[in-house]
């Protein structure tokens, strides 16, 4: 993927957390036109930086006084850090909800006033895949992980009211190089689109807490996202490029989550601990 010039202002730093995953690594060259310094942050390695245009923090979510320090300085926090899969509650627990509480509440105190959080469509991951849901349509989380990003976007909306901190809740799909099956065929987003909607998600004014879903334009999908139409959002991609190659592979069984639910093979996994 390329990046694009730009005719925003950059940010002069934007934070970027979970900047040595997998969209971490293409956000670190995408958000470049829009900020003058991206700091990077992980509890991962990260690679160094590669100019004066990048900082290199690591930190663990999960330590408040670490996060607090982390923040300092910066314009606008991409949340992309955490655990990214269903695990055990506790393994969630410290960096995906003290992590988010420990973003915001540093936010807070260093006067930062735009959060764009990596949320997941596992926060609705139970309604079924012949259903039709939007931003106002009750959670449904599939797993502790999309409870921690229910947390989160309760967290927002809490900071956004108290606080007047705005934050644009990104319900990312699937997004990945392509899409891996079929159910990939509606989550999909591309990353030039992850990229488009993170660009509106930094520079509409007055957002609020908006929730926005991310998917490209592809052709079956099961999210409206009318109540984020203030983004103006206009994705260029669609999974339909791909559509031969994924029906290539066997049909899920008709009872099988990964062709009943929206949050496919989530809603199976677990119990944990017993
Ligand atoms: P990833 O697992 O590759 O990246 C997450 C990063 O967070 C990792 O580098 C990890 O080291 C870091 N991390 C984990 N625990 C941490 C802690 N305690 N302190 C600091 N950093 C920590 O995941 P990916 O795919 O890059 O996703 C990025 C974000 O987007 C995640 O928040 C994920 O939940 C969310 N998301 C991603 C989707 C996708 O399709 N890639 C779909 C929906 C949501
Ligand atoms: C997510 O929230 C995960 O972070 C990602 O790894 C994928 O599993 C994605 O959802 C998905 O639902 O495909």
């Amino acid at each position: 993927m390329t990046t694009t010039a730009t005719t925003h202002t950059p940010f002069n730093r934007l934070l970027l957390t979970g900047a040595a995953g997998g969209l971490g690594k293409v956000l670190r060259e995408s958000l470049r036109p829009y900020a003058n310094v991206i700091r990077l942050s992980d509890i991962a390695d990260i690679a160094p930086a590669i100019d004066d245009r990048e900082e290199v923090v690591p930190c663990d979510l999960a330590d408040k006084q670490a996060v607090h320090q982390l923040v300092e300085g910066v314009d606008a926090i991409l949340h992309f850090g955490g655990v990214s899969t269903e695990h055990s509650f506790e393994q969630i627990l410290g960096a995906n909800i003290c992590g988010v509480f420990h973003i915001y509440e540093a936010a807070r105190r260093h006067g930062v006033k735009r959060v764009i959080f990596a949320s997941s469509n596992h926060v609705i991951g139970f309604y079924k895949q012949d259903e039709v849901i939007d931003a106002h349509s009750p959670h449904r989380p599939d797993s502790y992980y999309g409870l921690s990003k229910s947390y989160g976007e309760d967290m927002a909306t809490f900071y956004f009211d108290r606080y007047g901190i705005e934050t644009v809740s990104v319900r990312i799909g699937s997004s990945f190089p392509e899409p891996q099956n079929r159910r990939m065929m509606s989550t999909w987003l591309s990353f030039g689109d992850l990229t488009q909607l993170l660009e509106r998600a930094l520079y509409t004014p007055n957002v609020g807490h908006t929730v926005v879903y991310g998917m490209s334009d592809n052709k079956d999908i099961w999210w409206d996202n009318r109540y984020a139409a203030n983004l103006g959002y206009a994705p260029k991609d669609t999974s339909e490029v791909f559509r031969e190659k994924v029906e290539a592979q066997p049909l899920p069984a008709a009872d099988d989550p990964a062709r009943v639910y929206q949050g496919g093979a989530f809603c199976a996994a677990g119990p944990f601990g017993d």
